[in-house]
C-alpha cells in the first residue's frame, strides 16, 4: 500500500483529528500521474501542437487544465496576520474544571483534546520576514467533542483600541502606505504613528510593542493571551469571568533588535524553522493553559473595566490558576491546505465559555467569518479538512460553492414532519449551547463608558515593571520607530503622550530625538472624538493604579534553567582536537541543546588526529545571530586558522554583542584575544563570574560544558550593554 504522508512523522504522534484528516491525504509515492478526472497522462513535457514548429491547439485539454489551475491557485492573504507558521498537538486539562464551566474539554484529565496552532506576525504580507517588530498572533483550535473551540490570542495581553469600529484605522494606518505600498513589515512610518499619536487608548499596547516582546526569539518561547474576558459558565448556569494565558515551558525570551534585523536578512523564515526543526527533532514546545478568574459579583471590585481590552488584570490582583498543557507535537504535511486554509473564528464556542460585552471582542464576533468569506470563496469552508470538527454536523443549511457534504433526504428546514423533525435540537442539560442570559437594561448609544479613559496607569505599570536592560530596549525601540518617522510634528505629539507615561522614558527619547519633551501634551490629547461631541467629555482620565510593578510583566524573571532545544554554533577548524569538540558536545546534547559545526568551508574538518568531522554549516551560510551561543574547541591548528579568519572573529564579536553566552577552551585564547571583547574578559571564570558576565574559558572540558550550561540557560547577558557601549 502506498505510503500516506510526504514525510516521515513516526515520531510525531496521531490524534483524532489527524485520522480525520487521513482520507484527504493524497501521496504521490509509487502512484501514476493523472489529470483531475483521472486519465493517465502520458506526456507532461510537450503540449498539443498543429506540428511540431506549430500553434498549441485549443483541445489539449491536458494543457489547459494544468495551466487552468495553476493560474488559480492563490487565494487573497489575510488582510492581518498573513505571515503565519501552523502545528498541530493536543490539550489536556490537569484537573476537572466543572466548578467554573461545564466545557467538556475542561473536565476530563484523560482526555486528549487535539489542537491546531498557528502563530502569526500581524502588518506583514505572507513573505515577509518574520523577525519584524510586531505582535504574534496566537490562536489555537480546539477539537472538542463538543465542536471547534477557537481561542484566538495575541502574545501581548492588551490590545490598540478599545472598540472594534477602529480596527480598519489601525490597520490601515501600520499597513504599508498607500501610495508608495512602504514600508513591508514594520511600524516605523508616519501613518502608523500618526494615529498613534491621536489614540491614546493605545498607549498601553504601544509600550508592549515598543518592548522586546514585539521580537520573541522563538514562537516557542512566547506567552499567548485571549487579551478580552470571556466566561466561563458552569452546569448549574453560574458565570465567571475569564482571562486566558498561554505560559511556555521554554520561558518567555526574545532577540536583540539588531539581532532581530540582522536575521531578517540571513534568515527571514527564522521562526518557522525553529518551529518546524523542534517538532521534527521531537522537542516538543510546551505552553500551560492560565485562567484568571474573576467571580461575577467582583464585576466593579478593580480601578480598571473588566470589558476594557487595554487593560491587563496584574497577576497580583487575580493570580493565573494554570489548569492545563498544550504540547506541540506534529508538523502539518501540508502549508496551503493546512496553515493558510485554517479559519479561526473568536465565535466558534463551546457550551461552557461565552462572551462579554467588551466591545472590541463584540466586533470580532462579526469580522472572522466575513473575512473567511471573501479569503476562503465561500459560506463552505467549514468543509475543508483542517477547519472541520472531529464531531458530525447536521443542521438545514444547503449548497453554496464547493458544498462537500452529500445531504440526504427531502427536508433541509425545521419543523418538519416529512423527516422526523430532525436534526432535532439539544436540550442544555444533553450538551445543547445556551447563551448566558445576562440581564440588559440601557438606551441604544454610540458611545464609550467613561470607565475606559484610564490610558495611563498600565502603561506606566508595565515600564516600571521591567529591568534596566528592558527599559533600555524600550527607549531605543521608541527613538527608532519616532526617528523612522518624517513628520516633526508627530514625533512631539508622541513624546506629549510618554510624558504622561513616564517623565524619564519621554526624556531620554526625546533626547534621541534631538527634540524638547514638551511642558504640555497637545491638548486635547485624544482625537478620537464624534463630530457631536464636546472634546473635554473624550478626555483621558489619571488614575493611581493600585499595582505599581508586577514582576509578571518583565522577561527578565522568566524561567532561565533549561538548554533545550538552544542551538549552539562550534566553531572549528583543521587541527581542531576531537576531544575538545566531543566532550562538550556531548554535555550540551544530554541537556536537549542542538550543536552545529560551523567551519571556514563546507565538508569535513580533520581533526589532530586525523579524524573527519562533519561541517553543517559554513562561515559564509552561518551567522552568529542564528544560534543561541558559541563555543571555540581547542587545537593548535584550528585556532591558529580561526584567530586569522575574519568571519571567525565576527562571529564571536556579533555573539558578545547580541550578549549570547560564549565558551573557549583555554587554548582557544588565542581566538578570543583577536576579538573586541578581549578587554573586557572577567578576572577568572568562576561560577559567579561566568553567570554574570557569560563568558568561560578553560582548560578542562567538564568544568567549562557545566558552566556554559547554566550560561546558556541566562539566555542573555543584558548587563553587558550596561555603559550603552553594546549596540544590541
Ligand atoms: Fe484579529 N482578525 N481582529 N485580533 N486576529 C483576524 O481573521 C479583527 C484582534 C487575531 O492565524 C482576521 O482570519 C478585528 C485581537 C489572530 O488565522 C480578521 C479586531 C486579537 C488572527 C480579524 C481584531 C486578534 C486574527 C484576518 C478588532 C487578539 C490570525 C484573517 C476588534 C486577541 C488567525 C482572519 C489566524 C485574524 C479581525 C483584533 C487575534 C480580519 C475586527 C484583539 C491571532 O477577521
Amino acid at each position: 500500500m502506498a505510503k500516506k504522508t510526504n514525510s516521515d512523522k513516526a515520531n510525531q504522534p496521531d490524534n483524532d483529528k489527524i485520522k480525520n484528516l487521513a482520507p484527504d491525504i493524497e501521496f504521490p509515492g509509487g502512484q501514476k500521474m493523472t489529470t483531475n478526472q483521472g486519465v493517465f497522462i502520458s506526456d507532461d513535457q510537450n503540449s498539443l501542437k498543429a506540428g511540431d514548429r506549430g500553434a498549441t491547439l485549443m483541445e489539449d485539454f491536458i494543457f489547459r487544465e494544468k495551466m487552468t489551475h495553476f493560474d488559480h491557485e492563490r487565494i487573497p492573504e489575510r488582510i492581518v496576520h498573513a505571515r503565519g507558521s501552523g502545528a498541530h498537538g493536543v490539550f489536556k486539562v490537569y484537573e476537572p474544571m466543572g466548578d467554573v464551566t461545564r466545557a467538556h474539554f475542561l473536565n476530563d484529565p484523560s482526555l486528549e483534546t487535539p489542537v491546531f496552532v498557528r502563530f502569526s506576525t500581524v502588518a506583514g504580507s505572507r513573505g515577509s520576514t518574520d523577525l519584524a517588530r510586531d505582535v504574534r498572533g496566537f490562536a489555537v483550535k480546539f477539537y472538542t467533542q463538543e465542536g471547534n473551540f477557537d481561542l484566538v490570542g495575541n502574545n501581548m495581553p492588551v490590545f490598540f483600541i478599545q472598540d472594534a469600529i477602529k480596527f480598519p484605522d489601525l490597520i490601515h494606518a501600520v499597513k504599508p502606505e498607500p501610495d508608495n505600498e512602504m514600508p513591508q513589515a514594520a511600524s516605523a512610518h508616519d501613518t502608523f504613528w500618526d494615529f498613534i499619536s491621536l489614540m491614546p487608548e493605545s498607549t498601553h499596547m504601544i509600550m508592549w510593542l515598543m518592548s522586546d516582546r514585539a521580537i520573541p526569539r522563538s514562537l516557542r518561547m512566547m506567552e499567548g493571551f485571549g487579551v478580552h474576558t470571556f466566561r466561563f459558565i458552569n452546569s448549574e448556569g453560574k458565570a465567571s469571568f475569564v482571562k486566558f494565558h498561554w505560559k511556555p515551558l521554554l520561558g518567555v525570551h526574545s532577540v536583540a533588535w539588531d539581532e532581530a534585523q540582522n536575521i531578517s536578512g540571513k534568515d527571514p523564515d527564522f521562526h518557522r524553522r525553529d518551529l518546524w526543526e523542534a517538532i521534527e527533532s521531537g522537542a516538543f514546545p510546551e505552553w500551560e493553559l492560565g485562567v484568571q478568574i474573576v467571580p461575577e459579583e467582583d464585576e466593579f471590585k478593580f480601578d480598571f473595566d473588566l470589558l476594557d481590552s487595554t487593560k491587563i488584570i496584574p497577576e497580583e490582583l487575580v493570580p493565573v490558576q494554570r489548569i492545563g498543557k498544550l504540547t506541540l507535537n506534529r508538523n502539518p504535511d501540508n502549508f496551503f491546505a493546512e496553515t493558510e486554509q485554517v479559519a479561526f473564528h473568536i465565535g466558534h464556542v463551546v457550551p461552557g465559555i461565552d462572551f462579554t460585552n467588551d466591545p472590541l471582542l463584540q466586533g470580532r464576533l462579526f469580522s472572522y467569518t466575513d473575512t473567511q468569506l471573501i479569503r476562503l470563496g465561500g459560506p463552505n469552508f467549514h468543509e475543508i479538512p483542517i477547519n472541520r470538527p472531529v464531531v458530525p454536523i447536521h443542521n438545514n443549511q444547503r449548497d453554496g460553492h464547493m458544498r462537500q457534504a452529500i445531504n440526504r433526504g427531502k427536508t433541509s428546514y425545521s419543523p418538519n414532519s416529512l423527516g422526523n423533525n430532525d436534526p432535532a435540537q439539544v436540550k442544555a442539560a444533553d450538551g445543547g449551547f445556551t447563551s448566558y442570559m445576562e440581564r440588559i437594561d440601557a438606551r441604544k448609544v454610540r458611545q464609550r463608558s467613561a470607565s475606559f479613559f484610564d490610558h495611563f496607569s498600565q502603561a506606566r505599570l508595565f515600564f516600571n515593571s521591567q529591568s534596566d536592560p528592558e527599559k533600555n530596549h524600550i527607549i531605543d525601540a521608541f527613538t527608532f520607530e519616532l526617528g523612522k518617522v518624517k513628520t516633526v510634528a508627530i514625533r512631539k505629539r508622541m513624546l506629549g503622550i510618554l510624558s504622561l507615561v513616564d517623565k524619564s522614558l519621554a526624556s531620554a527619547v526625546a533626547y534621541g530625538l534631538g527634540l524638547e519633551v514638551p511642558q504640555e501634551p497637545e491638548k486635547p490629547i485624544n482625537k478620537s472624538i464624534p463630530a457631536d461631541a464636546n472634546p473635554d467629555d473624550y478626555q483621558p482620565i489619571h488614575v493611581e493604579g493600585s499595582v505599581k510593578e508586577s514582576a509578571a510583566l518583565s522577561m527578565a524573571d522568566t524561567v532561565k534553567d533549561t538548554i533545550k532545544s538552544r542551538k549552539i554554533a562550534f566553531l572549528i577548524a583543521d587541527g581542531v582536537s576531537e576531544k575538545s569538540v566531543n566532550a562538550v558536545k556531548k554535555a550540551l546534547i544530554a541537556e536537549g541543546a542542538v550543536v552545529e559545526i560551523i567551519a571556514p568551508k563546507l565538508g569535513f574538518v580533520v581533526s589532530e588526529n586525523d579524524e573527519q568531522i562533519p561541517v553543517d554549516e559554513s562561515l559564509l551560510t552561518a551567522a552568529s545571530v542564528l544560534y543561541d551561543a558559541v563555543y571555540v574547541p581547542g587545537g593548535t591548528n584550528s585556532v591558529a586558522s580561526l584567530e586569522a579568519e575574519a568571519d571567525a572573529v565576527h562571529f564571536l564579536n556579533e555573539a558578545f554583542k547580541h550578549c549570547k553566552a560564549i565558551a573557549a577552551d583555554e587554548q582557544a585564547i588565542q581566538v578570543i584575544e583577536a576579538t573586541y571583547f578581549s578587554k573586557k574578559l572577567p578576572e577568572d571564570f568562576s561560577e559567579e563570574n561566568v553567570l554574570a558576565e557569560g563568558i568561560v574559558v578553560s582548560d578542562n572540558a567538564a568544568d567549562l560544558s557545566a558552566k556554559f550550561i547554566k550560561a546558556i540557560a541566562q539566555h542573555r547577558f543584558w548587563e553587558r550593554e550596561k555603559p550603552r557601549k553594546v549596540p544590541a
